[in-house]
């Protein structure tokens, strides 16, 4: 009877395995289009999704004087908004980019759902 049970728990397996990769499917294909604007900052992007009604990642560390740009993925409309910036509403595949020329760390949420929160920490 073992014999029998091995296979059967290699095929849940693979079901559970197969139905996870479509959670994790749509990996972030953002085009960045971001090329030719300004030839002298830094190349480093910075990239934060939003997805399942939260910042990923959570907590960023940049360079001073580098971008950030936040993408939601979401159906459902988000807001980014700190002390220093403001998003408005954003819909599904849109962006929002804020520069960061000051050393600190940085705190946001979203304007629509406080329980989104997310930081920036500027080196
Ligand atoms: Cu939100």
């Amino acid at each position: 009877m073992r014999k029998v049970i091995l296979p059967i728990l290699a095929v849940a397996g693979a079901l559970i395995f197969g139905g996870c990769s479509l959670y994790g499917g749509s990996q972030n294909s953002a085009p960045s289009n971001s090329a030719g604007s300004a030839a002298v900052s830094p190349s480093t992007s910075n990239a934060i999704s939003i997805q399942n009604f939260a910042f990923n990642p959570a907590a960023t560390t940049i360079k001073k004087g580098t971008t950030v740009t936040w993408t939601n993925n979401d159906s459902a409309l988000h807001q980014i908004k700190s002390a220093t910036f403001n998003s408005g509403q954003l819909g599904k595949g849109q962006s929002f980019t804020a520069t960061f020329n000051d050393v600190g760390t940085f705190d946001y949420s979203c304007a629509i759902h406080p329980s989104m929160t997310g930081k920036i920490i500027v080196e």
